[in-house]
């Protein structure tokens, strides 16, 4: 018999090629002549759409029969990154596509250029989101990611005379083919208004929530296929629309403007994700985004527990809710008002549900980042669920008082309502009392956790806390991004470290080969190339591929301490023109992140690199010798760029400020050596290299406690170095700024008298352990050798490992494999 390949699944070149053409024809409406790349790029995004289909369906189907239990990952938050190269990687089809691409006279990395990456995050939150869908689908566990789908994502940054500019992102302007809208589950979400009292049928006290405005959440799917896997999960994303009910009404009253006005202020409601990242401004929008996509999420559970004909009881057995942070928080008060007002359960039986069902991961240690609400924006928001909070509280406080009586200061502290000054709603203290399971994002951070931040929960609840060091996906991290070390590594140990990351191990034999440091060498020297030509065309400058390149790529954040890495820089460059016969090894510094539009000092801080960069750039002594470029636009597209082209990895946070990182964890991956404090996973990756391959400076932890306490004095640090004061003065008079000694004063001024983030106690030992890096990198054996055992030592920091911590310690959750039905 003939075997025929069906169009929509097939994998063989030629039917990949009809199935393109197909789609160009019938869903872009183009032939050849006429398509554009964006078309191309469509055709192929459908192509691959279809394959996934195949996965999805049996996955949905295999998890509906089975009533597997899933974990839904509630997340402000999905910073995925484009989706058509990784969804080649995952389905194992590259190569064959890319092929099949040339064969029509295409490009596959042209091709995937069209795509419009959806931002729908900040940073490192939302990524860790994107990766752990990732591990999920790849670990075979059931699980349904939950969030926004933000009409706008983060905003695209676009430098002008050296500043940040912020140009909406409207990433689904040209259609998006990688959701299905799923209308036939949309849910009601209710707003505003007021409660009452009453008694129903069998005399029980029930409350009835009078809302003053009902909107619609539409769910957008979009498909998360494991890697080489049969599982395809799926990323459930809420778009706000007006219900046509409340339409209809105003329609009938003849108002027909209005009732369009009132269309467009519902809709504003999924418009655009809140560009801030660690620091919490307390908008009433932001706390309807907030309820909006945790009710919807709800319902929608509640909803597949009915249609798999599970009782409410069971609720607990079928899901476990991962809050990603507090953003989620009120998610404990929303299923007790589900459960409770809509579906008659006792308090009782409603909480024993709630408590078993919930785990809260805790991203920061910034005291600014801590959401509060204001209890009287809380209460005109959401009534009913300030009720609810009252009494959790209440009955919350009965314990505390009874485990620790006569100790009103500790039941002040651990109140759900901070009463210190106007009253606020706390967020983390209400996901600490909901959870059963409270976690830190890497070791130090959970310890500072339980000693500092959370410390009465602590006491209150040890059997709650632990800790899960966060990771990365080595699929879209390394295969992806850099298919020359993927070669290199596929060559040498096989391909099965792709999703048994601790097998890299097996390159430290490797480590001391002096063909393999050879090879591994002209890696890094390729994929700088890359690069180089890429800042060519962004930045206009001709980059030396042999210079040192040393990379920091995150949010500009005080305390991620970007302007600590510019002094070095002035520093360098001031010792340069002192003596121009010093040997250093030539380096470009480059720089990327975005600043929250409205955080001023940060956005200095890029016009600081920018003003620093074109002092230096244009000065011909520093030619062949230094180098400093802004790279615009910072996204997992661009860090997919960066990270395979890097030689030192930038992760100088003061200490006990970054909860984990996870560029750090990127950087090692593609064989960047790290210059770092002992901050966050920066402990735990240097533990795994060797504090031989990994350039350690600055205070720890402890010792920046112990430094406040003490009283802590920048302007002994600046009167006591010259180098630094040379550093401070020449930013202050104007130098990086055409003579304009105003621009940065406020940036400097908060330096030396405040320095919350200690850059000057930490400068000097940062230079000097700067300049031993600088010695190590003129060692090219030694150098490649540190980079070869920093990439075999990173078995740890997969996505994967950290998935299979919570699924043994947090959520239970055996796998489900999937068979094809066709
Ligand atoms: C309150 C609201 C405006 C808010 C919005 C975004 C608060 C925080 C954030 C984002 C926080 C964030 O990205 N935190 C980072 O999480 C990473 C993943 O766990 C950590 O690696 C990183 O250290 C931490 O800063």
């Amino acid at each position: 018999a003939v075997q025929v390949e069906d169009d929509r699944t097939g994998l063989t070149p030629e039917t990949l090629k009809r199935a393109f053409l197909d789609n160009l024809f019938y869903i872009q409406g183009k032939f050849p002549r006429l398509a554009t790349q964006h078309d191309y790029y469509m055709a192929l995004a459908y192509t691959v759409r279809d394959r996934l289909l195949q996965r999805w369906i049996s996955t949905a189907a295999a998890y509906t029969e089975q009533g597997s239990r899933t974990v839904a990952y509630l997340s402000a938050e999905f910073l995925m990154g484009p989706q058509l190269g990784h969804n080649l990687v995952n389905l194992g089809i590259y190569d064959i596509v890319q092929q099949a691409v040339a064969d029509l006279g295409l490009n596959l990395d042209e091709l995937m250029e069209q795509e419009a990456e959806p931002g729908l995050g900040n940073g490192g939150l939302g990524r860790l989101a994107a990766c752990y869908l990732d591990s999920m689908a790849t670990l075979e566990v059931p699980s349904l990611g939950y969030g926004i789908r933000y009409e706008f994502g983060i905003f695209r940054q676009d430098i002008r005379n050296g500043q940040q500019v912020e140009v909406t992102d409207k990433w689904l302007r040209l259609g998006n083919p990688w959701e299905l809208p799923r209308p036939e589950w949309a849910v009601d979400v209710k707003l505003g208004g007021h409660t009452e009292a009453y008694t129903d049928r069998s005399g029980r006290y029930r409350v009835r929530w009078i809302p003053y405005q009902v909107i619609k959440g539409v769910p957008y799917d979009m498909p998360i296929a494991g890697y080489r896997t049969n599982t395809c999960n799926t990323l459930r994303l809420w778009s706000a629309q007006a219900p046509e009910a409340f339409d209809f009404e105003i329609f009938n009253s003849g108002d027909y403007l209005g009732a369009v006005q009132d269309k467009l202020s519902s809709e504003n409601l999924s418009k655009v994700l809140y560009p801030n990242d660690n620091i919490s401004q307390g908008k009433r929008l932001r706390l309807a985004q907030q309820i909006f996509f945790v009710s919807c999420s709800l319902q929608d559970m509640l909803r597949i527990l009915a249609r798999q004909g599970l009782a409410l009881s069971q609720f607990s057995q079928k899901f476990v809710i991962q809050l990603n942070d507090t953003h989620p928080a009120v998610t404990v008060a929303e299923l007790m008002r589900l459960l409770m007002d809509e579906h008659g359960l006792s308090w009782d039986a409603a909480w024993d549900i709630t408590q078993r069902s919930i785990a809260y991961t805790n991203h920061t240690l910034m005291p600014e980042a801590l959401e509060k609400w204001p209890v009287d924006m809380f209460g005109q928001l959401l009534p009913r669920h300030l009720e609810i909070i009252y009494e959790i509280n209440h009955r919350f406080l009965e314990q505390v008082r009874a485990r620790f009586p006569d100790d009103s200061d500790r039941l002040r502290r651990l109140s759900l309502i901070d009463e210190s000054g106007e009253r606020y709603v706390r967020m983390a203290h209400l996901a600490c009392v909901g959870s059963f399971s409270i976690n830190g994002v890497a070791a130090l951070h959970t310890e500072l956790l339980k000693q500092d931040v959370l410390k009465d929960f602590y006491e209150l609840y040890p059997e709650k806390f632990n800790s899960k060091t966060n990771g990365v996906t080595p699929r879209r991290f390394m295969v992806l991004s850099n298919p020359r070390q993927t070669e290199m590594l596929n060559r040498t140990i096989g391909d099965t470290w792709v999703s048994r990351l601790d097998e890299l191990k097996r390159l430290e034999a490797k480590a001391e080969d002096p063909s393999f440091q050879h090879d591994w060498h002209m890696i890094k020297q390729a994929n700088k190339g890359d690069l180089a030509n890429y800042m060519a065309k962004q930045n206009g400058l001709v980059i030396n591929p042999e210079s040192l390149f040393d990379v920091q790529v995150k949010r500009i954040h005080e305390y991620k301490r970007q302007h600590l890495n510019v002094l070095h820089i002035i520093t360098l460059y001031h010792r340069l023109k002192a003596s121009p016969n010093l040997e250093v090894p030539p380096r470009t510094f480059i720089f990327g992140g975005k600043a929250a539009p409205g955080y001023h000092v940060a956005k200095l801080m890029i016009r600081l690199v920018n003003g620093v960069a074109e002092v230096i750039n244009h000065d011909p002594a520093m030619r062949d010798r230094l180098k400093v470029v802004f790279l615009r636009n910072f996204n997992v597209r661009l860090a997919q760029r960066i990270y395979p082209a890097a030689d030192l990895s930038e992760q100088i946070s003061m200490a006990g400020k970054e909860a984990s990182g996870t560029g750090n964890m990127k950087f090692a991956l593609n064989g960047a050596v790290t210059i770092g404090t002992l901050d966050g996973a920066n402990v735990e990756i240097r533990d795994e290299v060797g504090a031989e391959n990994f350039f350690l400076f600055g205070l720890t932890a402890p010792e920046v406690y112990a430094l406040k306490a003490q009283g802590y004095n920048p302007w002994d640090y600046y009167q006591g170095d010259p180098e630094l004061k040379q550093a401070l003065d020449s930013i202050l008079v104007g130098t990086f700024s055409r003579g304009d000694g105003e621009v940065f004063k406020p940036l400097i001024d908060s330096l030396l008298n405040w320095d919350p983030y200690l850059l000057l106690a930490d400068y000097q030992d940062y230079v000097a352990c700067q300049e031993r890096v600088g010695q190590a990198f003129c060692d090219r054996t030694h150098w490649t050798r540190m980079s070869i055992l920093n990439v075999a030592r990173m078995g740890l920091f997969s996505s994967d490992r950290s998935i299979q911590d919570y699924c043994r310690d947090v959520w239970r959750t055996p796998a489900v494999p999937i068979e094809l039905t066709d």
